[in-house]
């Protein structure tokens, strides 16, 4: 039994605490993994606020690297002192899901991990985000989610590929599979939708129209390869995403942000056979309306993207390369670095739209 300072969220839309857990020892096909960074997503926020319902108490955190302290009984992908990054699909390889190679949509993982009882304070067990609990100095997952990498990569960076970059470029190369030449649009240029932006440079994409309220991310949308930046506060997005295609509208419209009203413009933004995708994650219980006539005689279609499509064991390691050979950034999402003492100043920081990623590192 090891015990983590571990970032607790007890009661919605209230600070964190951080405290001090028990963490069970890895049973059979686990995996203890001590963390070496864990990003501050928006889907951690979504959490605090209850738009994504958790069981509560929970340890927040769930975009992490770290290093394989102890395997449990029967696990052969990893071995002790293995750098990894955690892949917050748990997926169980023998479903319907995992077994036609879309393992990022396996639910049976989760049925596992919700049952996996890695943390607990006095008898009390508390649950882990996303079957990781990625802000705390220690956890347990399944073996399927360390996926093995290069000790040379910084854990700060490494972290970020397990959630928001495979996520934003996972988006683009995955599940849209853009051209090059094909339009896009990316409506929020934060932590997962600067991945976006990237993805769709590294996919040849053109324009890249990047649509934000805050001034500050379309600079870094431009960082980033966006094409063009169109300031969502004092403009009509959807008529400025026209305009920039010839009154055409854009072959794919990303929306990550999760905002329902922001679903129906990047839907409005396409052009006639165009394809939004919808990346953010709306308050659970929304309602998103598109008009209805535009799907059969505009034929436009509306998609989700969950986790970038991916399968994380071939795509870490091709991001990895990608930022090996200087095509993909992850140096430049970093604006904040955070002891897991301070994860209430990272969320605030979130919140007000200060950072690209603030990274909790241990
Ligand atoms: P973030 O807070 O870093 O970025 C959101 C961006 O949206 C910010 O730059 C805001 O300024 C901008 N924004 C907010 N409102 C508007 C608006 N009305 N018009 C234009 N821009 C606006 O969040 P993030 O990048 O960490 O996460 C974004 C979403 O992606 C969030 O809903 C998160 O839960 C979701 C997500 N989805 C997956 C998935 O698998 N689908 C994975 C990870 C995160
Ligand atoms: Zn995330």
């Amino acid at each position: 039994m090891s015990t983590a300072r571990a970032a607790v969220l007890n009661a919605n839309n209230e600070p964190l605490a951080v405290e001090t857990l028990r963490v069970r020892e890895p049973r059979e096909g686990d995996v203890l993994v001590k963390l070496g960074a864990s990003g501050v997503c928006h889907s951690d926020l979504h959490a605090i606020t209850g738009d994504l319902p958790m069981p509560i108490p929970c340890v927040l955190g769930h975009e992490g690297a770290g290093v394989v302290e102890a395997v449990g009984p029967g696990v052969q992908r990893v071995r002790t002192g293995d750098h990894v990054v955690l892949n917050w699909v748990p997926f169980c390889g023998a479903c319907w899901y995992c077994q036609s190679g879309r393992n990022y949509l396996c639910e049976m993982g989760y049925v596992k991990a919700m049952a996996a009882m890695v943390f607990d304070r006095g008898g009390t067990t508390v649950g882990q985000f996303a079957g990781v609990g990625s802000m705390a100095e220690y956890t347990v997952v399944p073996e399927a989610s360390c996926i093995p990498i290069d000790p040379d990569l910084p854990m700060d960076r490494a972290c970020l590929i397990g959630c928001g970059v495979m996520t934003g470029v996972g988006a683009v190369i995955n599940t849209a599979r853009v051209q090059p030449s094909e339009s896009v649009a990316i409506f929020g240029a934060g932590g997962v939708g600067l991945n976006v932006i990237q993805g769709a440079a590294i996919s040849g994409a053109n324009p890249i129209i990047a649509v934000d309220l805050n001034e500050k991310k379309l600079a870094l949308a431009k960082q980033f390869g966006a094409t063009h930046t169109v300031a969502a506060g004092t403009t009509d997005p959807v008529e400025a995403v026209k305009e920039l295609t010839g009154g055409r509208g854009v072959d794919y419209a990303f929306e990550v942000i999760g905002v329902p009203d922001v679903i129906t413009q990047a839907f409005m933004a396409t052009r006639r056979g165009g394809k939004a995708v919808v990346v953010g994650v709306p308050p659970m219980g929304a309602m998103v309306s598109v008009p209805g006539f535009f799907l059969p005689l505009a034929e436009k279609s509306l998609i989700g993207s969950l986790y970038g499509s991916a399968n994380m064991q071939r795509d870490v390691p091709r991001l990895i390369d990608l930022y090996r050979a200087g095509r993909l950034k992850l140096d430049e999402l970093i604006s904040r670095r955070y002891a897991i003492t301070q994860v209430n100043e990272a969320f605030d920081a979130l919140k007000k739209g200060e950072v690209a990623r603030g990274v909790i590192v241990f």
